[in-house]
C-alpha cells in the first residue's frame, strides 16, 4: 500500500502552518494525491475517532478536531503510512525526534499539529472517511 491519510490539524491551520507542512511533507519525497480543507462537526469528529471513544482524552480530541478546519490529505509514497509517522514524529511533542513535524510544530499532546493513520488497515478506511474515489488523483 503506496498511500495513507494525513491531516493537518486546528492548531497548525490556525496558526498558519499549512504551508510550512505542505512544504515538509514535498520535501520528504511524497506526492499529495488529495487535499481539502473541511471543518468536522463534533459527530463527525467522533466518527472518525471512534476506536479512542473509551479514552479518558475523548472529549477533549473530539471538541479540539472541531473546533476550526482542518487540511485532510491524501499521501503517496512507498511505505506510505510508516513514512509518514515517522515524518510525524512521536504523539507528545515532547518525546518526538529532532527533524520531526510534531517536534517543530505540536504544542502538546493533544494539539500536535498532524494526524497520520497507523495501519493500511486504517489508511484505507480513513482515505474512505475522506475522500471519494474520484477526488483521488493516480
Ligand atoms: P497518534 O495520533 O500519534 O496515532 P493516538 O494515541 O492514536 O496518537 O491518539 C490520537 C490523538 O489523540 C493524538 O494525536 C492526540 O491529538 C490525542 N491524544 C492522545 N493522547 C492524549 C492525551 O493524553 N491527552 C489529550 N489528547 C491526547
Amino acid at each position: 500500500m503506496n498511500q495513507t491519510f494525513a491531516m493537518i490539524k486546528p492548531d497548525a491551520v490556525e496558526r498558519g502552518l499549512t504551508g510550512k507542512i505542505i512544504n515538509r511533507i514535498e520535501e520528504a519525497g511524497f506526492t499529495i494525491v488529495a487535499m481539502k480543507k473541511v471543518q468536522l462537526s463534533l459527530q463527525d469528529a467522533q466518527n472518525f475517532y471512534a476506536v479512542h471513544k473509551e479514552r479518558p482524552f475523548f472529549g477533549e480530541l473530539t471538541q479540539f478536531m472541531s473546533r476550526s478546519p482542518i487540511v485532510a490529505l491524501v499521501l503517496q509514497k512507498d511505505n506510505a503510512y510508516s513514512a509518514w509517522r515517522d515524518l510525524m514524529g512521536a504523539t507528545n511533542p515532547t518525546e518526538a525526534a529532532d527533524g520531526t513535524i510534531r517536534k517543530e510544530f505540536g504544542q502538546s499532546i493533544g494539539e500536535n499539529a498532524t494526524h497520520g493513520s497507523d495501519s493500511e488497515e486504517n489508511a484505507i478506511a480513513e482515505i474512505s472517511f475522506f475522500f471519494s474515489q474520484f477526488e483521488i488523483n493516480r
